[in-house]
């Protein structure tokens, strides 16, 4: 029989793309059902060109569910999860509530796809957008030349913070438009915006760059930044890998980009990085600086490989290479990351039926 596969957290903008994605693979599934927060139960979404009602997240509503995507908030992630996971679904979880759990596998098939398989809890965790769009390149490079340390610095998306990031942005970007000079003054965005802008970045984002995503946590670093520490050493099985993150809210819509310095134990050419990286899974490179072909977030929208250019040899750091990567934060961000995932699970649970 096919497997059947549920979609938790339907109706977000991420919800949205999982269920492109999955009609794009229809076949290989049989059910395909959609659940959501009561709120959103009773509506109908399509799946490709199946129409289909969303319904109400139970413990109930996940009998006969093989593998179930969940993209909740951590906090009703970390309810919803074990009760799935107890039925017997294998739980693929973006959230961040698992993440580091030692029972619980950090997934991305370029760098750790046997992972999907040690499953003690029934449950997988899909990591964060910013550390998923720096390891298809990142674990390339380690296999060839061996990580030792990197420090990135992060641009990240308005759509990082859901439908509500997305569109503080565009009633931002319009209540702007057209006041002449404005960002030219002392305080004149803020001014035009007032407080009810400063929601949902604690700032201003139009016209603006905000150097603070997630919660503060201890002596100054912020959740994302730990994020971005914790799951690539996690990932990469460098539990030792000294990293350093700067994250920073930027007024683009979609797609996180990152500059990353990175060390290896060894010097490492342009020449070899590029071979590694023209290879590499997951990883398309474009870079050739001198016609203005690098990565950008608006040429990587959709996309389902990370963008990779301006590599560089760091001039007084022969072991290190400087680099730029764009993700698109919902597909391998979240929602293709989770497909691919589910797909090593799949091919995994139909071998052993
Ligand atoms: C962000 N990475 O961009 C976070 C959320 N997934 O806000």
């Amino acid at each position: 029989r096919k497997l059947n596969v549920a979609i938790v957290g339907a109706t977000g903008v991420v919800g949205s793309i999982m269920r492109r994605l999955i009609a794009e693979e229809r076949g290989n599934w049989g059910e395909v059902r959609l659940i959501a927060s009561p709120r959103s139960a009773g509506k109908v979404l399509s799946v490709g060109d199946e129409s289909i009602e969303v319904q109400a997240i139970s413990a109930d509503v996940f009998d006969g569910i093989d593998i179930a995507h969940f993209d909740l908030p951590d906090e009703v992630s970390a309810e919803w999860v074990p009760v799935a996971a107890a039925k017997g679904v294998v739980v693929i979880d973006k959230s961040g509530y698992f993440r580091m759990d030692p029972d619980v596998p950090l997934v991305c098939r370029e760098a750790n796809p046997e992972a999907a398989a040690v499953r003690p809890k029934g449950i997988i965790a899909n990591a964060n957008c910013t550390t998923l769009a720096l390891i298809p390149s990142l674990a390339a490079l380690n296999e060839a030349f061996g990580l030792v340390s990197m420090s990135v610095a992060s641009y990240q998306a308005a759509s990082g913070s859901g439908k509500e990031g997305l569109e503080a942005l565009y009633a931002q970007i319009q209540k702007l438009a057209g006041v002449d000079k404005v960002g030219t003054e002392l305080g004149d965005v803020r001014a035009v915006l007032g407080e009810d802008f400063n929601a949902p970045f604690g700032a201003p984002l139009a016209l603006n760059v905000v150097p603070k995503i997630g919660g503060w946590k201890d002596d100054g670093w912020t959740s994302e930044e730990l994020k971005v520490r914790n799951e690539s050493r996690k990932i990469l099985g460098l539990p030792d890998l000294k990293v350093a993150s700067t994250c920073v809210r930027v007024p683009v819509a979609v797609g996180h980009s990152q500059v990353v310095h990175a060390t290896f134990e060894r010097e490492v050419t342009v020449a070899e990085a590029h071979r590694v990286l023209a290879a590499a899974e997951g990883v398309d490179l474009v870079d050739d600086p001198q016609n203005m072909v690098f990565p950008m977030p608006i040429d990587s929208v959709g996309r389902s490989g990370t963008q990779v250019g301006r590599v560089r040899q760091s001039l007084d750091f022969p072991n290190s290479l400087e680099f730029f990567v764009v993700g698109d934060n919902l597909m391998k961000g979240a929602a293709l990351n989770s497909i691919e995932t589910a797909d090593l699970v799949r091919r995994e649970l139909e071998a052993n039926a």
